[in-house]
């Protein structure tokens, strides 16, 4: 891709910080803006020591926006956001970091996207994929922005990546061989005009692939129409003819004629959603023909990840649940299916305008639900007289609250269905502060 002179960046997260170590290397003029003033920014900004930039912080510049010929956005800006209307509306080229690093890899990419349950699909394949082949990367929204692959001397043979609908919305040549849809409900309500909308953006994924390509989606979901590539499906309940399911305990994959079973039990990751992500990766690794024995390995090593319904601690017969990466109903909805105890459930965050009515068919196993953050008094309004209901002002208040009303054989899950910037930097620190706050008990 010809890249101008003169670039600019917006949003000094940590795509930004990727953004401006690649163009800076690439002998680019680099202007960078973010809406947060620099004492917020004292971390990224250290980063950046030694690459040449100009800094507009605190603010989004109108003549800032309308001055490089190129603006590259990192996922957490608005697209729809009116300064980057009127910079289209210019001609200058507005594209996202996902599409820009894109362009610059020439290796085969395995995308994958979903409400729920990417980050532990794409970790497994990077391991299986790890252990088939002497490089692979692993990034994208998973926390290693794509771009970074071009700093890197790569040798990868794959690219396997998490992608966001965030992400999906300003590519235009982004074409993954295999692209993994593993479901799509509510979320980012707050970002979308509609559900549809969001919707749309997921199935995005799909869009530059050709009849060569894979496309491997739950069974049940709705894809574009017109989609060109080789459809395979999982499904957890039924059988499928073609691709992977779930019988009595046994994963089954059926690809080009020959069928190969898993038990189930070699993973130590519980639930059906994880059951369904376990499929969805599966089915990947033998599109590549990487060998049984390698995925065996890898489904009994890898424990997942941390804040998924993440075990704590026990205290007096109560266990404690860390589910911080819960930031949808769905999320919640899946780990209160898993629990086979009576629930403390503790939710709340930052509203992101969906419906928390998903949960209420499960609410007969939650003894008590104790709400903090600025959705707590939305969810307790849809969620009222299905459970008992406390508010707190914080987690300590609502870790102690839980404490104090747990009995033996209770558990207590944390899992927010919100996102964690009203009183957090993000999920991890959310779930870092739970645990903190339960181990200190
Ligand atoms: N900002 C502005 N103007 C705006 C909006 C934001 O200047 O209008 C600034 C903020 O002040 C902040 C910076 O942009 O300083 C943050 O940018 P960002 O939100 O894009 O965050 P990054 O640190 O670059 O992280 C992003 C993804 N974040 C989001 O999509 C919100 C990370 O996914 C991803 O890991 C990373 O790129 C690498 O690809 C996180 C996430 O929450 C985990 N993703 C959502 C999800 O999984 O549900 C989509």
């Amino acid at each position: 891709m010809e890249l101008p002179d003169n670039i600019l960046i917006v949003g000094l997260g940590k795509t930004g910080v990727a953004l401006a170590r690649f163009l800076s290397g690439m002998g680019r003029k680099i202007a960078i803006t973010d809406a947060k003033n620099p004492e917020a920014l004292a971390l990224p900004l250290k980063e950046l020591e030694g690459i040449s930039y100009a800094g507009f912080f605190g603010g989004h510049d109108r003549d800032v926006f309308l001055s490089a010929p190129m603006i590259i956005v990192s996922p957490g800006v608005d697209t729809q956001m009116p300064l980057l209307g009127e910079a289209r509306e210019k001609g200058i080229k507005v594209i996202g970091e996902m599409e820009l690093a894109a362009r610059f890899c020439e290796k085969p990419i395995i995308a994958i996207t979903g409400t729920n349950g990417k980050t532990t699909t794409t970790t497994l394949l990077g391991d299986i994929f790890g252990r088939a082949f002497p490089h692979v990367f692993v990034g994208g929204n998973i926390g290693n922005p794509f771009i970074n692959y071009g700093l890197e001397k790569n040798d990868a043979v794959y690219c396997i990546l998490e992608v966001s609908s965030f992400q999906l919305e300003t590519i235009e040549t982004f074409h993954p061989n295999t692209a993994v849809l593993l479901n799509i409900t509510e979320d980012h309500l707050d970002r979308y005009r509609s559900y549809g909308e969001y919707i749309e953006a997921k199935q995005r994924i799909f869009e530059n692939q050709t009849p060569e390509d894979y496309a491997i989606i739950r069974k049940g979901q709705s894809v574009p129409e017109g989609m060109k590539a080789q459809k395979l499906y999982f499904d957890p309940y039924d059988e499928v003819k073609e691709g992977a399911f779930f019988r009595d305990g046994i994963m089954h994959v059926r690809l080009r004629g020959e069928e190969f079973l898993y038990k189930r039990a070699l993973s130590s990751l519980a639930g059906i959603h994880n059951t369904e992500n376990l499929l969805a990766a599966l089915l990947t690794a033998h599109i590549y023909n990487i060998a049984p024995d390698k995925i065996e390995e890898a489904l009994k090593v890898f424990k997942g990840l941390p804040h998924r319904v993440e075990p704590v601690r026990e205290l007096g017969g109560i266990a404690f649940y860390n589910d911080s990466k819960a930031t949808n109903v769905d999320a919640a909805k899946r780990a209160l299916e898993g629990m086979d105890s009576p629930v403390i459930l503790i939710a709340g965050g930052k509203d992101k305008g969906g419906s928390y009515q998903a949960i209420a068919g499960l609410m007969k196993n939650v003894k008590a639900m104790i709400l903090i953050g600025e959705a707590k008094e939305r969810i307790a309004s849809e969620l009222c007289g299905y459970s008992t209901i406390y508010m707190e002002t914080d987690l300590e208040g609502a870790v102690e609250r839980a404490l104090a009303i747990a009995e033996k054989g209770d558990a207590v899950l944390f899992s927010p269905m919100c996102s964690s910037f009203d009183m957090f930097h993000d999920y991890k620190e959310r779930g870092n502060t739970f645990k903190r706050i339960v181990d200190s008990l």
